[in-house]
């Protein structure tokens, strides 16, 4: 088993509870990593999510580099496009939108990927990405064409989460899409993660420390954080 993947497994296992934070290359320079990492550092973050849906710049890497130099925590690319990949990362999560029907989100960015995967070091975690219906239309709804599963549901959900573990991903990522206006339901969060054996990241319009908490006690293992992190750099102070 992989270092990344491993280390989630065990959190997992023993109860410890993720926390990671979405930067977005489009909206973040690497001159803004210094300031950033001094946040990052303060708050209980444990990885760095690096990507998003429109991102087609060239800094992707000089961002990766400087993140882990200063906040020296495990940075995975989590990319909106088959390009979106530097080796200066950790890993990445290696994303398949099951909960769409577009091929290109599917399997053909996967493929698109793979030769250039096969000469990095980077560790590739399988990942079943299911985009849940969220109150606005979200870039990933946008870019990827596909439509989101109703958030209320859940059933459909559980049956997509599974058959991702069926296929052999490692994690699961329920995601309710950057700025999204409710975050996944707890109930969904609660029905996938005691379904499936595997990891549950849940992502999307989390905006308190109360909203993360409901999330770990619905069963996330790991929370992800981006728009309001982005928004109010001292966002983790202000819920500790
Ligand atoms: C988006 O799940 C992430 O892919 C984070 O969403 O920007 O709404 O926190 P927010």
């Amino acid at each position: 088993m992989s270092s990344i993947y491993k280390s989630i497994k065990e959190a997992k296992q023993k109860g410890q509870k993720l926390l990671a934070v979405l930067i977005d290359p489009e909206k973040t320079s690497a001159n803004d990593v210094l300031w950033l990492s001094e946040k990052i550092k303060k708050a209980p973050v444990t990885h760095i999510l690096v990507g998003g849906s429109t991102f087609s710049g060239h800094h992707l890497d000089d961002l990766v580099v400087q993140l882990k130099a200063y906040t020296q925590l495990p940075v995975l690319l989590f990319p909106g496009h088959f390009a979106q990949i530097t080796a200066s990362a950790d890993g990445i999560l290696f994303l398949s939108l099951t909960s769409g029907r577009n091929p290109d989100y599917l399997i053909e960015h996967q493929i698109k990927a793979a030769s250039t995967l096969q000469k990095l070091q980077l560790e590739v975690i399988p990942t079943s990405y299911i985009l849940i219906e969220s109150g606005t239309q979200t870039a990933v709804e946008r870019v990827s064409q596909t439509i989101p599963i109703d958030r209320k549901n859940t059933d459909l959900a559980v049956q997509t989460a599974l058959a991702g573990q069926y296929l052999g991903h490692g994690l699961i990522y329920l995601e309710a899409g950057s700025g999204a206006l409710h975050p996944v339901s707890t109930d969904m969060i609660q029905q996938v993660s005691q379904t499936v054996s595997i990891p549950v990241i849940v992502g999307g319009g989390i905006r308190s420390y109360q909203g993360i908490q409901n999330a770990y006690q619905a069963g996330a293992d790991l929370v992800v954080i981006g728009t309001a992190f982005e928004e109010n750099p001292h966002f983790f102070e202000a819920q500790s």
